[in-house]
């Protein structure tokens, strides 16, 4: 069964909005995703056009942004630093990202201190760790330093001023085990979920999702989660373990983009192609390959640009003084986080053959 939810609203972003769709006529020079930055935003469920700005005031010129992804060196965050980019173009500030080159929240510790030495007037962070990057994370704020969240948020709230969420956590860990149903078929079998880090806030709401979904699948049965740090090589050797020790293995789910291509790559090259399924988040432009020969039938995903766009603005805004409860504004539109200081970009996207060519990022 496909999840009714997701299919309607990937219907409503491709079509209302032509999410960077590049056949779709959308403005923009392409590069990661971050030309469709603003189009994407505009499906949002927690958008709202026009009006007043919730947001209120102008923003700085000027202000000095970090953007410390997990790790550097992933696509699906040089995606996210385009429309960090593109965001802090529009508002005449200062970009740089920075990060480690594997994504642990010990390796992270040391950018976040030079942001404080540096004296950035704000960091916006995906948090490798929820919980270990905390003290830090406080004492920049401590320092004057407007922190937000993105991507991967962390375990304090008190410790961000907002977090902005891709999509809604429930509906992409559901979608996953939907599209690994879907691949196996109603025969069913054994599933493991290749992981990126154990510390990740992100993966692990999405987990404990699936793991809800599991239950209106008695014909999948969970057998093993394991991590590969969102680092290739290990995620490789992890999907191959995992083939090893359960034999009748049915399907892998990687919610990471790192892992998702890791482990189709691996099996596309193997005895397991069309035996064992894959499927996850990832992106279009690293899973197209695998898609076509056959590997993976579906996987799904965000516009990671957009993440990195709206980071900038909820930083941006919260550093020149204008308090987020009421929202911000960013690319012409509104948005309002939830209670919790969450901010939800839009639906999640999936991918098949039959349009896995028509994204940029
Ligand atoms: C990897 C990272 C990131 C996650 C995506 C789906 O790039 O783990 O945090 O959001 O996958």
């Amino acid at each position: 069964m496909r999840n009714k939810g997701v299919r309607i609203a990937v219907a409503t972003v491709v079509a209302a909005l032509g999410l960077a769709a590049c056949g779709s006529g959308s403005s923009g020079s392409g590069g990661g995703g971050a030309s469709s930055a603003p189009a994407a935003g505009a499906g949002s469920a927690s958008a709202s056009s026009g009006g007043s700005a919730g947001s209120g005031g102008s923003l700085k010129s000027g202000l000095k942004i970090a953007v410390l992804p997990k790790a550097v060196n992933i696509p699906y965050f040089d995606a996210a630093y385009a429309g960090a980019k593109k965001a802090c173009a529009e508002i005449k500030a200062t970009c740089e990202q920075i990060g480690p080159t594997q994504a642990t929240g010990a390796a992270q510790l040391q950018f976040i201190n030079t942001v404080i030495q540096k004296k950035y007037d704000a960091l916006v962070i995906s948090a490798a760790d929820a919980d270990s990057v905390v003290p830090a994370l406080k004492k920049a704020q401590a320092a004057g330093v407007t922190v937000v969240t993105y991507d991967a948020d962390v375990s304090d709230a008190s410790a961000r001023t907002v977090m902005v969420k891709p999509t809604t956590p429930d509906q992409i860990g559901k979608a996953q085990v939907q599209w690994i149903a879907a691949a196996i078929g109603s025969g069913g079998g054994e599933v493991a979920i290749l992981s990126a880090a154990a510390t990740a806030e992100n993966q692990n709401t999405w987990i404990g999702f699936m793991k809800e979904e599991l239950k209106s699948h008695p014909e999948l049965k969970l057998v093993d989660t394991v991590y590969g740090d969102d680092d290739a090589a290990k995620s490789a050797e992890k999907a191959a373990a995992l083939l090893q020790s359960h034999p009748n293995l049915k399907g892998i789910i990687s919610p990471t983009t790192v892992g998702v291509a890791a482990a189709a790559k691996y099996i596309s090259g193997s005895q397991y192609k069309g035996k064992v399924q894959v499927t996850g988040l990832g992106l279009p432009s690293e899973m197209k390959a695998y898609v076509k020969d056959g590997t993976v039938k579906s996987f799904g995903l965000w516009d990671p640009g957009m993440l990195g766009y709206l980071g900038v603005y909820a930083a941006a805004t919260k550093a020149s003084g204008t308090d987020l409860t009421g929202g911000l504004t960013a690319g012409g539109k509104t948005y309002t986080p939830d209670s919790g200081g969450v901010l939800v970009v839009g639906p999640p996207q999936e991918f098949t053959a039959s349009n896995v060519d028509q994204f940029a990022f």
